[in-house]
């Protein structure tokens, strides 16, 4: 498969995680629900079809927020977007992102808490957003093994770098840096869970 990056296509990042049961069912039935819905969501966003490319699943210890909430499930996303970024359509995005999170029962009770269903915008090309309910690039997405091994694993399968936005190093090296213990890929799911 070719890695994603021309001059007409940008690539758009995308993670997802889950550690709390939602009305789908545990965190794996959660996301398997809510991939199909990403899906449509994205098309009616791009308004053509788009290339998607889903990482497998990983089970990842929790980082941050209280000490006893449950591992999380994570996977991530990478969209060739056929459009230039811009701010007004990563926001537009966001918002449909969060009507999914609270359609699968998000509650924003504390941070970092456990949750149903987050979706979060790791960046969009080089695009460069801080508003209040977003930035671009998330500001810790580089320094997160739940983040990285996932695109990481989706980079290995392409046997090609994915572009990252101007200035970050390569997945590889970004994974080694982390401190948090390594995530597990779910050895039951395949690339198409
Ligand atoms: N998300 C967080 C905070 N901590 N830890 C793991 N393992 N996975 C996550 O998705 C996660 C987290 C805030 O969004
Ligand atoms: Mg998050
Ligand atoms: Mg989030």
């Amino acid at each position: 498969m070719t890695p994603p990056c021309s001059a007409e296509h940008s690539t758009l990042a995308i993670g997802l995680g889950a550690n709390l049961p939602s009305a789908a069912g545990a965190p794996l039935d959660t996301l398997v629900a809510v991939r199909p819905q990403l899906h449509q969501l994205l098309l009616g966003w791009a308004g053509v079809a788009c290339h998607l490319c889903w990482s497998p699943l990983f089970h990842t210890a929790p980082v941050g927020g209280p000490p006893d909430q449950p591992d999380y499930l994570n996977a991530a996303l990478l969209v060739v977007a056929p459009r230039p970024p811009s701010a007004a359509k990563a926001l537009e995005l966001l918002v449909g992102l969060h009507r999914l999170e609270q359609a699968f029962g998000r509650e924003r009770l504390e941070r970092w808490g456990p949750r149903t269903l987050d979706l979060d915008l790791l960046w969009w090309g080089d695009l460069r957003c801080d508003r209040p309910e977003l930035h671009l690039p998330h500001p810790r997405w580089h320094e997160r093994g739940f983040v990285l091994a996932p695109l990481l694993a989706i980079e290995r399968g392409w046997g090609g770098a994915i572009s990252l936005p101007a200035g970050f190093a390569p997945l590889v090296e970004l994974l080694a840096a982390c401190a948090e213990p390594p995530p597990q890929r779910m050895v039951s799911s395949s690339m198409a869970w």
